[in-house]
């Protein structure tokens, strides 16, 4: 293999280097940043260059409603008084059809005499896109706080693709938030929209509702209002259908949010994130709980890292959830993402959750509070019968055809007990990934399972507060270790502004990501960046790629290519790659000379973030390379991401430098130096007509490895002149030139932004 930045043809170069400034290097930095950061990071204008499609149309208010067509391939997007049509077309994502859908002129006026801005919240911005069928969308909006709700057509003529049902505009409320900003859910199935959202101007009061949508024969029904065991001032993330057994009666609609957490302190005033779930086939109670739910049952949902002294860290806020579906419909894998209120250290989370767990908590205990002034205990009393929460079918109860025919004594007790007593533990008992002290936040997930050559991985897809995605994945190793990668941080957006919406479509292989600059559609995986030989494309484990013989690319599990090279679990090159031994040999030892008491720059630079850089000297041929360590005996020598300065060289430091990146159990040597320290006495030798006996060495050993196109210098005097003059002082001049500009630069903005900003540079 190749060394990189060995240039094949070239002679090898003699380097002189004066005293190198060390303002710019950082080494501290430099290792911080390579443990665990991403290993391929792309920025906006990177992502431009073919990686990703954009549509741009900044809008306040963003593009919060996105609805796939994976059939099709289209997505359509709710905006601020408009719903879009988009497709990728090959090189570009247009909008091949919009419909504008305005709030009326009416409510307009009164939004902003209740001193709403015109730009920011006195539109209709268009919150929900849930498919109705083949040819319809059920849209709504805020409707300049006055929600609505319409059918939206679809490709019904050439000359009107999209359009708004005008005799079907229906009222919101219950369906969708009043302001763009508030927090809700909503999801059509059989013809009825289940709804956790807001249902005030001021966003105070929120409640589970379910609305009829199409010629259905339910009710209205919600939870009970202002009654905060039921809710209390929830934040509504998601909701999902779920059936739990082959009875379409038993199947059971489930929420997830966060609200202020009742049964925690009351001082304390904590918020806790909940799955809650009702029957589909509920219609409220007969008696009592009339068009209320009488199957409402909630549970806390947590996400913590388990402390060393039983102190957990809690990730309590949920952010977003992504239902992964499996092959078993009722069993699907559950995950979140989470942030923690911690103003300590700010951090996100992503948990994992099996609906085993999870429907293990509504089976178990009752949360119980006697009265106001007492506290919250697990209830111990006798359970009605049927279990609340059941659904009515045949599958436990033959005799309870509906929740009308429930016994008293069973309404009562949902009246009461809305909260279960044992939380949701999340798989594994732990997070899959964490992400503290980092400079954005995680908002966004969509998870995709991957088959590879060693098992199936589930890839998340991580949407930032500031425009970012990562992708990341995450498993236990053999040791029972989970270890977490980033295999990708991508710039997705100019501005940093907070993703709003991700959808996956695994049959195209695409990413839909939209924020308040428009939406992106980018590919799971850009294999090819990851390097352009096997052991790069094994080490980046990412399960996407593989390495097919020729290039990293797209690893696709039905193909019996015996030939792909593929190991997310180890990311072990030795075992995939044709590599053998690493033959040091094949790299090029460059000769560097630097005058004693002056310092010398060795350049190395890994192959990728994660690699580690060890540097070995060899002192002589009879003598075994030693490890140089970070911190040396003295600290002459200082090791940065670009490679080793040493400072005010002695005759000892001479040898032979190597550089190797290391990764796993991977090594490979990347540059090799010959150094000889010219003793400094020598160089200021007066001219004369010979140097005294005893320092003759140097100079032969210079003639040595003199380039071999150019005459060897005469004398000490030569050696000065060209190799001082020429070489150096060009040097000196260059980096005083750039010295100046960073300090003027430091004077403008903070250190650490400076460092960041001027990685430092080889010199040579
Ligand atoms: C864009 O990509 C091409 C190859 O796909 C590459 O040659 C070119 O340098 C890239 N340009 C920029 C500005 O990154
Ligand atoms: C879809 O639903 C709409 C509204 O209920 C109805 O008019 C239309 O005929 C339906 N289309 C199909 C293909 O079922
Ligand atoms: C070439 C060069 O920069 N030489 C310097 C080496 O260090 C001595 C003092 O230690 C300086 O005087 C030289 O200019």
């Amino acid at each position: 293999m190749p060394a990189p930045g060995a240039g094949g043809a070239e002679p090898p170069r003699m380097l002189i280097l004066c005293l190198l400034p060390l303002l710019w290097l950082q080494p501290a930095d430099a290792e911080a940043t390579r443990q665990g950061g991403p290993r391929l990071q792309l920025s906006h204008s990177d992502l431009r260059n073919g990686s990703a499609l954009f549509w741009e149309g900044g809008v306040s208010g963003g593009y919060q409603a996105l609805l796939l067509d994976e059939d099709r391939g289209w997505l359509l997007v709710g905006g601020k008084d408009h719903v879009y049509l988009l497709s990728a077309d090959g090189s570009d994502l247009k909008a091949h059809a919009q419909v504008h859908w305005p709030a009326s002129t009416e409510h307009v006026q009164r939004c902003q005499l209740a001193g709403k801005s015109l730009e920011t919240d006195c539109a209709n911005f268009v919150r929900l896109l849930q498919p109705l069928n083949k040819t319809h969308v059920y849209a709504c909006g805020t409707g300049a706080f006055h929600p609505q709700c319409a059918y939206l057509r679809l490709g019904h003529t050439a000359q009107e693709p999209l359009s708004i049902l005008s005799h079907t505009v229906e009222s919101g409320k219950g369906k969708c938030p009043f302001s763009p900003t508030q927090a809700f859910t909503a999801r059509l199935t059989d013809g009825e929209l289940y709804a956790g959202t807001p249902v005030d101007f001021m966003g105070v009061n929120a409640a589970v509702f379910r609305s009829p949508v199409r010629c259905s024969s339910h009710n209205h029904i919600r939870t009970e209002a202002n009654d905060q065991n039921w809710l209390n001032e929830p934040d509504f993330v998601g909701s999902f259908s779920i059936p739990d057994t082959h009875s379409p009666d038993d199947d059971k609609i489930y929420f997830f949010f966060r609200e202020r957490a009742a049964e925690a302190d009351q001082w304390d005033q904590r918020v806790y994130s909940r799955v809650a779930r009702v029957c589909k086939n509920d219609v409220g109670g007969k008696r009592s709980l009339i068009n209320r739910w009488t199957t409402f049952l909630k549970a806390r949902l947590v996400c913590s890292v388990p402390g060393p002294s039983g102190v957990d860290t809690q990730f309590d806020e949920l952010e977003d959830i992504f239902v992964l579906e499996t092959k078993d419909p009722q069993n699907p894998t559950v995950y979140g993402v989470f942030s923690t209120s911690s103003s300590v250290f700010p951090g996100s989370a992503v948990c994992a959750y099996s609906m085993a767990s999870i429907r293990a908590a509504f089976n178990g205990p009752f949360a119980h509070k006697e009265g106001p002034d007492y506290r919250w205990v697990e209830y111990k009393g006798r359970i009605p019968y049927p279990r609340p929460g059941t659904c009515p079918s045949e599958t436990y109860d033959a005799l309870h055809k509906s929740t009308r025919d429930f016994p008293d004594e069973l309404v009562s007790f949902m009246r009461q007990h809305q909260l279960m007593w044992e939380a949701v533990m999340p798989l594994g008992g732990r997070p899959v990934l964490t992400r503290v002290n980092a400079p954005s936040a995680l908002r966004r997930l969509v998870v995709d399972r991957v088959e590879a050559e060693d098992g199936p991985y589930d890839v998340l897809h991580l949407g930032t507060d500031d425009g970012k995605v990562l992708k990341a994945v995450s498993f236990v190793k053999d040791s029972l270790d989970r270890e977490e990668i980033i295999l990708e941080e991508l710039t997705i957006f100019k501005s940093p502004t907070p993703i709003l919406s991700m959808q996956l479509s695994t049959k195209r292989q695409q990413l839909f990501v939209s924020s308040e600059e428009g939406v992106a559609q980018l590919g799971l995986q850009r294999c090819n960046l990851y390097g352009s030989d096997c052991a790069q494309c094994c080490l980046a484990r990412d399960p996407y790629c593989s390495w097919d013989g020729q290039t990293c690319s797209t690893y696709f599990p039905s193909s019996r290519r015996r030939a792909r090279r593929q190991d997310v679990k180890h990311g072990d090159p030795w075992s995939q790659c044709p590599v053998t031994e690493d033959n040091p040999h094949s790299v090029e030892v460059k000769p560097v000379f630097a005058v004693e008491g002056n310092a010398t720059f060795l350049e190395c630079v890994a192959r990728s973030p994660q690699a580690a850089l060890r540097w070995t000297l060899q002192p002589a041929e009879d003598q075994e390379p030693r490890e140089l360590h970070q911190s040396g005996e003295d600290d002459r020598s200082l090791r940065t991401g670009r490679g080793l300065l040493v400072q005010r060289l002695q005759a000892a430091d001479s040898g032979l430098y190597t550089c190797a990146g290391h990764e796993h159990s991977y090594r490979q040597v990347l540059a090799r130096y010959r150094v000889h320290v010219i003793p400094s006495r020598g160089l200021r030798a007066p001219p004369g007509p010979r140097p005294p006996a005893g320092k003759a060495a140097p100079a032969l050993a210079l003639w040595y490895f003199w380039p071999h196109q150019q005459l060897p210098p005469k004398s000490y005097k030569d050696l000065r002149r060209v190799a001082v003059e020429q070489d150096c002082e060009q040097l000196w001049y260059r980096e005083k030139r750039r010295q100046q500009k960073l300090r003027n630069l430091k004077h403008e903005s903070k250190k650490a932004r400076v460092r960041r900003n001027n990685p430092p540079e080889a010199a040579l």
